[in-house]
């Protein structure tokens, strides 16, 4: 498999001025080929500001503004967009709270090159590498989990996993216009789709660390969302799918 030679960090944003500010330089620092795309949504804490600071002494740091809260699943595929636009050949989806490690990154790098398409950071391939969560939380996520593979049928520990490096391949696959979820939905949606086409999905081991600043935005209608959209998935109703 190809290796990778220019890769598209995106970070979608909403009130994260002080995670971007430290996040940042730590993503740019890992690797000479990773760029990052923030998508910010009009935060109204001023990330956008703090990002075009930065942006205007760092070549490799790219802002794309939208005007308001329009979701994580939206922000993620105009992201996509952008990078099939720029020549990018592969993608890193990663939150900006700090939630993900970025000194993971060059390992799912590597990952990519030793022949997959798509690698999920994953925080129960090897046991629960998650730090900091209420129970009530890490219990929600790891059903999650197990629910959508019972569902779904994809045979993977992690699906909600928001740190993944998808290879361009696949998102010139996937029609991303079907695309309309918005939390952990999203991420579930994009692995099927990715996995329906054939695609090679390894899952990496990475430790998750809960948000230290800033608010979270989960909610219940981002639960909802989940539990109605893995039926779609696996009844068809819902088709990613260009071919
Ligand atoms: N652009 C954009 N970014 C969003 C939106 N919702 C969440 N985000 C970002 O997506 C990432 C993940 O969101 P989080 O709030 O951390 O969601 P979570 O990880 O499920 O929940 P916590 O870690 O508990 O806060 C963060 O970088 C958020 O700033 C949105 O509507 N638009
Ligand atoms: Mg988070």
């Amino acid at each position: 498999m190809e290796t990778l030679k220019n890769i598209l960090a995106v970070m979608p944003t909403y009130n994260e001025r002080e995670n971007v500010k430290k996040i940042i330089p730590e993503i740019l620092e890992t690797d000479q080929r990773v760029s990052i795309l923030v998508v910010d949504d009009g935060s109204p804490d001023g990330t956008g500001n703090i990002v075009n600071e930065i942006k205007s002494s760092e070549p490799r740091v790219h802002l794309l503004e939208r005007e308001k809260k329009l979701g994580l699943g939206t922000a993620y595929v105009a992201g996509f967009k952008y990078a099939l636009e720029h020549d990018f050949d592969a993608v890193i989806e990663i939150d900006a709270d700090l939630s993900h490690n970025p000194k993971d990154i060059p390992r799912l790098i590597k990952r990519a090159e030793d022949g997959a398409h798509f690698v999920i950071g994953s925080r129960y391939v090897s046991g629960v590498n998650v730090v900091n969560w209420p129970l009530r939380r890490l219990l929600l996520s790891y059903f999650a989990s197990f629910y959508a593979r019972k569902v779904t049928g994809m045979p993977f520990r992690d699906l909600t996993a928001g740190f993944a490096l998808i290879r361009r391949e696949v998102l010139e696959a996937i029609n991303l216009d079907n695309i309309r979820s918005n939390g952990y939905a999203f991420q579930i949606e994009v692995k099927y789709f990715a996995w329906k086409c054939g695609f090679r999905l390894i899952e990496c081991p990475i430790v998750f660390t809960e948000r230290v600043r800033g608010d979270s935005k989960m909610n219940k209608r981002i639960v909802i969302e989940a539990i109605t959209m893995v039926w779609k998935l696996r009844f068809g109703m819902h088709s990613g799918l260009k071919r």
